[in-house]
């Protein structure tokens, strides 16, 4: 059972979107909501609002803070996940290794074998941000093939590639299909 502010609590699709602190998925979160730009502080605790993805998909999209001393905390929110959304700072080639461990160890957490997930490479339109094929490999991404998962590339400060980000989302949440990895 989830406790009342996790996933495990809710009805409908859960999303949650985790990654190191920084990242953007809070500005991520309120883009694609449709909200104007919004001044972003480290997340402390979750937001949380409800989404609709193409195909009539209704979810619900944590928004986990991704601070180190607040990662331990990440496992009360991956109970109940329909989907996992793991957003990465594209132009953070430094901490791409600590975000790849921390994606592994979510990965095997408990429950999470059949979970599909989606990586968003944030900060795309910044100068030096790593190109989609270098993170798919940095992140070795090819190992899991037995598993649900898409790479996109996105900006929030743009809002370029969020449209397709949406639509991953909705496609990941249907019943099993093709997988499709990027
Ligand atoms: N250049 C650029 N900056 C971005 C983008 N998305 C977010 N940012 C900036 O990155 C910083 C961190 O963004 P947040 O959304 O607060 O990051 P977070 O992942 O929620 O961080 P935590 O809550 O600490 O886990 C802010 O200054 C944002 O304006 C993007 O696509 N491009
Ligand atoms: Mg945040």
């Amino acid at each position: 059972m989830g406790s009342v502010n996790s996933p495990g609590h809710k009805a409908g699709a859960q999303a949650v979107m985790m990654g190191l602190d920084s990242a953007g998925k809070t500005t991520l979160l309120y883009r694609l909501k449709g909200y104007q730009l919004v001044e972003t502080l480290p997340t402390i605790g979750f937001n949380v609002e409800p989404l609709e993805a193409p195909g009539h998909v209704s979810l619900t999209l944590w928004d986990v803070g991704g601070q180190a001393e607040l990662r331990a905390s990440w496992k009360h929110y991956l109970e109940g996940a329909d989907v996992l959304v793991y957003v990465l700072d594209s132009k953070d080639e430094a901490r791409l290794p600590e975000a790849e461990a921390e994606l592994k160890e979510v990965l095997a957490s408990p429950g999470m074998a059949s979970v599909p997930f989606l990586v968003l490479a944030n900060k795309q339109e910044a100068p030096g941000a790593l190109p989609l094929l270098e993170i798919r490999d940095q992140l070795g991404l090819e190992r899991f093939q037995g598993r649900c998962w898409e790479l996109r590339a996105c900006s929030a400060l743009t809002g370029e590639g969020l449209p397709q980000a949406l639509r991953s989302l909705g496609g990941l949440l249907r019943p099993r299909g093709r997988c499709v990895s990027w």
